[in-house]
């Protein structure tokens, strides 16, 4: 069938099609509940059984934006390769990819919206104690069995190749890395932190580090990222975690994706300046949120140390002392990415629910400008880092300013 956006009748149609899905006969509903940057997102129900699919289709266009934003349809493939990948690494962590159709640019796959989404429930003020555990598994098994550490040197050239990601690379390299550090038509900020925004571009030292992290995104092909690692990436429960949307997937440096997470629950720690009044619970909230940013890097570095000493092919990787530099080097690089992705948040183009949800604008301000803050030190402050406990004693010394 050639590409066309599928109406909700029609992904009903198309499913039906498929094989060992739902039963001949089968009365299924159909509803689009997309509500990200990019995709159309269809639910396909039958409410008779209670089963549920996901049709993810990908627009020629970006979503945010429209037609004047024109998106390879190819994404739509390297994210269902993704998927795969991943559910092959951690398959209790990745929905199950059950169709892929090129032409269409769609994948069919596991329904986990039985989950909700952690940026949601981190906003709605709820906590999820099994989280720092399931995501550091996520993160040390994808990263480590997709780099030269865990993979064989001609399969991991194999896979750089097949997950070259070029369009959705550059959506990254201009609005992480580019545009917010600059007075650029596609940024989006609150005229009220103008003068914050203002200082940032002219902050030449900052923009100098800047461009040293972009430069590592642009050339370190390490390891499989899953490339968009952030809260709306990530479906919880108090039990349960799913990783979905990796169409950003690519071969770039490992602390892109853990800066990605640490940044997005540093974003929320800011927007509790707006999202909860009462001082004690936001407190205790954003303890909670440091102590998980804490725990994250600790799961992962110490599940990625186990399978470095028990599993590493490359021979190098045992020569004394060396996982010591590459784990420190890796905690700053995390920072540093963490940094610039909360300053694109405040600035640029894509916003996210955790600030833009507060309504009055100088309450939200303030949370931006914290959010600004943490940022700019995460990057400039980056090589100091040595433990978690070095980032969060950052954000606490800046929150309390
Ligand atoms: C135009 S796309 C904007 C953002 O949405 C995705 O989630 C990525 O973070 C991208 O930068
Ligand atoms: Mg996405």
């Amino acid at each position: 069938m050639a590409y066309h956006p599928l109406t909700e009748a029609e992904a009903v149609t198309y499913v039906k099609r498929l094989p060992n899905l739902f039963s001949e006969g089968a009365e299924l509903s159909s509803k689009e509940i997309g509500d990200g940057n990019l995709n159309l997102v269809f639910q396909i129900q039958d409410a008779a059984t209670g089963k549920s699919v996901i049709v993810k289709q990908a627009l020629p266009f970006a979503r945010v934006v429209g037609e004047s934003m024109p998106l390879t349809l190819d994404r739509s493939r390297i994210e269902s390769e993704a998927l795969v990948f991943q559910h092959k690494f951690v398959p209790e962590l990745v929905p199950q990819v059950y169709h892929h159709d090129d032409e269409l640019a769609l994948t069919v796959m596991e329904d986990v919206s039985d989950h909700v989404l952690l940026r949601k429930g981190l906003i709605g003020g709820n906590r999820y104690p099994q989280f720092p555990k399931q995501i550091g598994r996520f993160l040390a098994q994808t990263l480590f069995f997709t780099s030269d550490l865990g993979a064989h040197p001609f399969e991991k050239k194999a896979w750089v190749g097949k997950f070259i990601n070029p369009e959705l690379c550059k959506i990254t390299e201009d609005l992480v890395f580019t545009d917010p550090y600059e007075d650029h038509p596609g940024n989006n900020f609150n005229p009220l932190i103008r003068n914050e925004v203002e200082a940032i571009w002219n902050n030449i030292p900052l923009k100098r580090e800047i461009a040293h992290l972009k430069y590592g995104f642009l050339t370190r092909a390490e390891a499989l990222l899953h490339g968009d690692l952030h809260t709306g990436s990530i479906f919880v429960t108090e039990t349960s975690t799913k990783v979905i949307d990796p169409e950003f997937a690519y071969y770039g440096p490992l602390g892109f994706d853990i800066g990605a997470l640490i940044a997005n629950l540093l974003l929320n720690f800011a927007g509790q300046h707006g999202l909860q009044p009462d001082r004690e619970e936001r407190e205790s909230f954003r303890n909670y949120l440091l102590d998980t940013v804490e725990a994250v890097w600790n799961e992962f570095v110490s599940q990625f140390v186990q399978l470095w000493h028990k599993q590493a092919k490359e021979r190098s990787a045992h020569v004394e002392g060396f996982w010591q530099e590459y784990v420190n080097r890796l905690i700053q690089d995390s920072a540093g990415y963490a940094g610039c992705k909360m300053m694109r948040r405040v600035i640029g183009l894509s916003g996210v629910a955790d600030l833009n949800s507060i309504a009055d604008d100088h309450v939200r301000a303030e949370a931006e400008r914290l959010a600004l803050q943490i940022g700019q030190a995460l990057v400039l402050e980056r090589k100091t880092i040595v433990e978690a406990t070095d980032i969060t004693a950052i954000v606490r010394r800046e929150a309390a300013k």
